[in-house]
């Protein structure tokens, strides 16, 4: 997976291309980016790259021969995937992620000032994209958002059971994580952790996932495909005299049980 990314700035792309899961992608040759400096397809003496906005207002546009000339000079047109990225945009998500994983390129334009000349957009953008609900100051910090999930969703990036198990795959925030020491400051590891008992285990983070989600994302709990066993607890949770009678205190607050195979030294 190639991205190719035109930017005003592509020395602020440095420290993000060296750093730990992208650089050995790059370097196991999985993925690959160029950085395409915009400013190097400016003709004129200065390489001016902005101008006032026709009809008036604060603030300057990107004018569209620099950018056509560098985007035609790296391909673009040829059916690939052309990105801008702007607060306009569609919202970036974990599918659209999936979506640009399946490219084989992906051109990712980044913009400054108040926006790029509409008629580049016109011929050549595919895809229009923002991060979320704020203003940056350019598109390149939202690019290498874009550049990170979608290089670690290129098979053999990252190691498959992480990505199945991550946030937003099952459609839930993601349950809490412990490592040692078992006992930090007074606050100890959740006892069924240390159980090694993988069914409880796994029920006791699909618990702490509905619960964190609830807390933080209630809006995602409303969506199809929630695993069934989800929908269960969460309908006990929302009216717990339905079903089993609520679900387990002490499951909830991860203390052992009796017999639960929360005894450890029995070679379990
Ligand atoms: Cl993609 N660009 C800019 N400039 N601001 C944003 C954004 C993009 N996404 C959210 N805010």
């Amino acid at each position: 997976m190639t991205f190719s990314i035109f930017t005003l700035f592509p020395g602020l792309f440095e420290g993000f291309v060296r750093s730990s899961i992208l650089a050995r992608a790059i370097e196991r040759g999985l993925v690959s980016v160029r950085l395409i400096d915009i400013r190097d397809f400016a003709t004129d003496r200065h390489h001016v790259c902005d101008d006032a906005a026709y009809g008036g207002g604060p603030g300057m546009v990107m004018k569209p021969e620099p950018l056509a000339a560098a985007l035609e000079a790296s391909g673009a047109k040829a059916g690939k995937r052309v990105v801008y990225l702007t607060p306009a945009g569609r919202r970036f998500s974990q599918r659209m992620a999936g979506e640009l994983a399946k490219e084989e390129e992906i051109l990712l334009l980044c913009g400054r000032y108040e926006g790029i000349d509409q008629r580049v957009i016109d011929a050549f953008v595919s895809d229009e994209v923002s991060i979320g609900d704020y203003v940056l100051s350019g598109g390149e910090v939202a690019a290498m958002v874009v550049v990170d999930a979608v290089a670690r969703l290129v098979p053999g990036v990252i190691a498959e059971d992480s990505l199945e198990e991550e946030s937003f795959s099952r459609g839930l925030l993601e349950y809490p994580h412990y490592t040692r020491p078992e006992d930090f400051r007074g606050m100890r590891v959740p006892e069924v952790l240390l159980s090694g008992h993988h069914e409880k285990i796994r029920k006791w983070r699909l618990l702490k996932s509905l619960e964190k989600t609830m807390k933080h994302r209630p809006e995602l709990l409303n969506q199809d495909g929630l695993p069934a066993e989800a929908r269960e607890l969460l309908r006990e949770k929302r009216n717990p005299r339905l079903g089993r009678g609520a679900t387990n205190p002490r499951l909830e607050r991860g203390e052992r049980e009796e017999g639960d195979g929360n005894e450890r030294d029995q070679g379990t």
